[in-house]
């Protein structure tokens, strides 16, 4: 299709999903758009301020330190290189509810509070209390989607999954023993496919996956500042390297996915 001109490439495809219903899509479509625009930025490119915390083979984890009302906020971008999987892959074991126990070892307990569409899910979640802070829980919705290649036509589709926090009223905030934290997330992941030598096939050993992963999260109340930077720098490096692992060892022998 030829683009007239002054007409705007979209960054992501029109919604097709039945989502486009329900009374958050517009927020969950503004919020998809920025979040994946903002992933797809380089290091250098996000402004100043950016700083490596945790290194780790191909893993890099920078973050921003910022504060809002004297709680840290501290922006975190990760990327990370995993051969042997497609990101359409590792976008299915993050969003899936089923897989959510075996890789999220932050978590007491998870339930889908709603599903808007297949693409589309409400999440509730309570994580392990950290002492002396008060436990935390989180309501997000989760949105994944394919999005198209851009730079390469003919290659593998890029993947997402946004979660976003929402309320919702049968779980008002600071309602319990929970702080309700507030969270924006998004993990954004490119295959490539290195072409294998004439005559033989594809194999995972061809696959690449490049995965950005960036999380704001607003812990809700009172935590202390150095505790909560002790946690990041443990829990997120271990989030990654995990996950990635699992996933890797989830598709090990099963055909891929693009
Ligand atoms: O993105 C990730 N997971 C998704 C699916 O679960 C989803 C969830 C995000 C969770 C946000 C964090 C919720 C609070 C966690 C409390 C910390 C528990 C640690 C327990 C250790 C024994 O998007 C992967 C998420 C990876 C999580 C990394 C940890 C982030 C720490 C944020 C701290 C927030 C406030 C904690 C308050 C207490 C601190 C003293």
């Amino acid at each position: 299709e030829r683009l007239k001109t002054g007409q705007v490439v979209p960054i992501t495809p029109p919604p097709t999903s039945p989502a486009i219903q329900h009374r958050l899509w517009p927020e969950i479509e503004k919020t998809v758009q920025i979040q994946v625009s903002m992933a797809k930025m380089g290091i250098g490119e996000c402004g100043s301020g950016w700083q490596l915390f945790a290194e780790d083979g191909e893993m890099k984890m920078y973050r921003r330190e910022e504060e809002v009302d004297g709680m840290v906020v501290d922006p975190l971008k990760a990327v990370h290189i995993v051969k042997g999987i497609t990101g359409h892959e590792v976008c299915h074991h993050f969003f899936n509810p089923q897989y959510r126990y075996d890789w999220e070892t932050t978590l007491e307990h998870m339930t889908v509070l709603e599903t808007i569409s297949e693409d589309t899910l409400v999440f509730l979640q309570t994580h392990k209390r950290i002492w002396p802070a008060s436990q935390r829980d989180g309501l997000f919705w989760s949105h994944i989607r394919k999005l198209p290649n851009e730079k390469d036509r003919d290659g593998p589709d890029i993947w997402t999954v946004v979660n976003n926090s929402t309320d919702h009223p049968d779980y008002p905030p600071n309602n319990g023993k929970c702080v309700r934290v507030f969270l924006t997330v998004c993990l954004l992941c490119q295959t490539t496919v290195d072409p294998p030598k004439e005559g033989t096939s594809l194999t995972r050993d061809n696959l690449s996956c490049k995965i950005t992963y960036c999380s704001v999260v607003n812990p809700g109340g009172w935590a202390p500042a150095s505790v909560l930077r002790a946690v990041y720098k443990r829990e997120y490096p271990k989030f990654l390297k995990r996950f990635t692992a699992y996933v890797k060892n989830q598709t090990k022998n099963k055909p891929i996915m693009f």
